[in-house]
């Protein structure tokens, strides 16, 4: 996240692309689905010679499909000729759930997407499971989502009444229309937040995509789409963030105006035909009404809500009477929430799935234990002492060794595996100073360390389609790490925990004895919240009104889920 204060200027509006295809080959269907194939199939051979070594500990994908194929039996891969006399030796293995606990439907062509499935051979089997009843409730979401998706003939209908310029009350199939803001962390929170929303109305959940997602994610639901069609969409620019703020169906707005209100007793007819929720931010109190109960109820007779946010507002869902008992039901486990829809809803692309396990296999997969340190610099900082600072965050949690100074004779490093440290940024100099510290000096254990970072893309390019790719790969890699260190107020780090199952040690010094913060969640921190108690009618801190709440380790203003 950006801005910290709020009516910040607009940023510049995004360059036009100077390299013409903007990555836009990459993105084509052959390339992508033939990709990621052929690298499975080739692998299955150095699959088994790895379980021959006694290499059991190794998370490398071949050892991990290995075990798959030889508990299911499904899929058989190629033979490997000098191998496979043996495979009948092999103790069984156990299977990898790639279902994740339930959490995602059976019901999709598994080479249509590959990620979706083979995640589970690379994430460490998650702990935090899924509800039966939020199991439930996806299963009817999809069927929901099915029986209302776009140019169905419910949609039209829905559309029709988009069309008349005037709500007549809930439909059949209302809609939760989402609007993108900012870079891609931001944008998979507040998505996220999104369909928690939708889904607790029983509304459906479209994405207006913006050119720069499209080929990165895979659709979520089975046998439908969650695009929405933007050019038979009877609302127009729907892209355009900052004039969109000034929509006449603004909520806020026509709070502040007093053309709407929630005590009212106006018939049906003079509704507006949708309602826009700028959750961004940069909103007011107006707008952030949204958070209160009566507000709620009041948009429910709305069969269209477009809400743009970019924050991950689930936090503030708590305090709202009307979905706190169902989301007690979801979810047991409040902090696993983006935990958990993350993993269903985000699926990397055939396209990028291909980056993500290239970059695996090639420097990680061999490793004894993965580090990932996520370097976000906002403002100006001092390199050299910030460096030194993210360097002594490592060594005092004991996620690296230290280096042995004196320079004594090399130890036996015959057959050490080594521990890597991936890092990710858009600069190098970290990973550079990172990676000299170990080339120049020994560790005092013994370990080798291998420094990796996959790109250094210099400045935010949220508008190039190639530049996100690589974000969400450098995410999705950093989520597979065994330990991770993530810089505060970004979200980019929010999803990587979240994806990973992992509480971040944030770059954040708590007190003069420890150098950085072990988070107590993997939850994302809601940065900007409301601050008003809508029971008591008065400003208030929302920290304080549940106990699950808390003020954000890494940003006090900002709400989160501690338990
Ligand atoms: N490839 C890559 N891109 C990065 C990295 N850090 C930031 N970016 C780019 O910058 C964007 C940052 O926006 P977000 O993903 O929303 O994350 P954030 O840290 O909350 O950033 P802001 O909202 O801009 O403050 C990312 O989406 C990427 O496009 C990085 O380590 N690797
Ligand atoms: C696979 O292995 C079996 C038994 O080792 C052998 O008979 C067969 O020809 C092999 N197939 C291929 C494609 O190598
Ligand atoms: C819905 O409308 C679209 C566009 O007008 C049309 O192509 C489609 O056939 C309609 N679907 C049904 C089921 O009527
Ligand atoms: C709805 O409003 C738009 C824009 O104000 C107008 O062009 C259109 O004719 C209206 N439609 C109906 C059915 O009143
Ligand atoms: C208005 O909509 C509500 C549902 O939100 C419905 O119960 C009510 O009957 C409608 N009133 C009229 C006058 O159509
Ligand atoms: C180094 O380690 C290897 C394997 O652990 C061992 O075989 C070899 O004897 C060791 N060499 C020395 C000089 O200690």
């Amino acid at each position: 996240m950006k801005m910290e204060q709020k009516d910040t200027k607009p940023p510049p509006p995004p360059e036009p692309e100077k390299e013409g295809t903007g990555g836009a080959h990459i993105a084509s269907a052959g390339f992508g689905v033939a990709r990621p194939l052929v690298v499975l199939a080739l692998s299955t051979c150095a699959v088994l010679l790895t379980v021959l070594s006694g290499a059991h500990r190794s998370l490398s994908l071949d050892l991990l499909i290995s075990r798959q194929a030889a508990a299911t039996s499904e899929g058989a891969p190629k033979n490997c000729s000098s191998a496979s006399s043996t495979i009948d030796v092999e103790p069984p293995k156990p299977t990898v759930d790639k279902f994740l606990g339930g959490l995602l439907s059976p019901n999709f062509d598994e080479a249509s997407c590959l990620s979706r499935y083979q995640s589970a051979l690379f994430w460490k089997s998650s702990n935090h499971t899924p509800s039966p009843y939020l199991l439930q409730r996806l299963r009817s979401y999809e069927s929901l989502h099915k029986k209302c998706a776009p140019n169905t003939e419910l949609y039209n209908k829905s559309i029709e009444q988009l069309r008349s310029n005037h709500s007549t009350g809930p439909l059949e199939c209302n809609y939760v229309v989402w609007m993108a803001s900012d870079g891609l962390g931001n944008r998979m929170i507040s998505l996220t937040s999104a369909f928690l929303y939708a889904l607790l109305n029983n509304k459906v959940l479209l994405v207006d995509l913006p050119e720069d997602m499209k080929g990165l994610f895979c659709e979520p639901f089975p046998d439908t789409t969650w695009v929405l069609p933007s050019v038979d969409f009877p609302i127009k620019n729907l892209k355009s963030v900052w004039a969109f703020e000034k929509d006449p169906y603004r909520y806020g707005d026509m709070l502040k105006n007093k053309v709407l209100s929630t005590d009212l007793s106006t018939s049906n007819a003079s509704l507006p035909a949708y309602l826009y929720l700028h959750l961004i931010h940069a909103n007011d109190d107006f707008d952030k009404m949204f958070y209160c109960e009566d507000d709620q109820i009041l948009l429910q007779k709305f069969p269209w809500l477009l809400l743009r946010s970019n924050q991950y507002f689930v936090p503030a869902l708590f305090l709202i009477p009307e979905f706190e008992k169902e989301l007690n039901l979801l979810f047991p486990e409040r902090t696993s929430i983006f935990h958990l829809l993350g993993r269903y809803l985000f699926h990397p692309s055939n396209s990028v799935w291909g980056y993500i396990t290239r970059y695996y296999e090639a420097y990680l997969a061999n490793a004894k234990e993965r580090l990932g340190m996520q370097i976000r610099i906002l403002g100006n900082v001092d390199f050299a002492k910030h460096a030194s600072y993210i360097i002594n965050c490592a060594l005092s949690s004991k996620l690296l060794p230290d280096v042995d100074l004196k320079d004594s004779a090399p130890s036996n490093l015959t057959e050490v595996k080594p521990k890597a440290v991936l890092v990710t940024s858009l600069n190098s100099g970290y990973f550079e100073r990172l990676r000299d510290m170990y080339y120049e000096h020994a560790t005092t254990t013994g370990d080798v360390i291998g420094v990796y970072q996959p790109s250094h893309e210099e400045e935010q390019h949220t508008e190039k389609l190639n530049h996100n790719m690589k974000a969400l790969a450098e995410i999705y890699l950093l989520s597979l790490s065994d330990a991770l260190i993530t810089s505060r107020f970004s979200t980019f780090g929010y999803v990587a925990q979240g994806f990973g199952g992992l509480r971040p040690w944030l770059l954040v010094r708590p007190d003069a004895k420890n150098v950085c913060l072990h988070s107590v969640t993997m939850e994302p921190c809601f940065h900007f919240p409301p601050s008003y108690d809508c029971k008591a009618r008065r400003k208030a801190d929302l920290a304080t009104l549940a106990p699950f709440l808390g003020h954000c380790e890494d940003f006090p203003n900002g709400i989160k889920l501690f338990y």
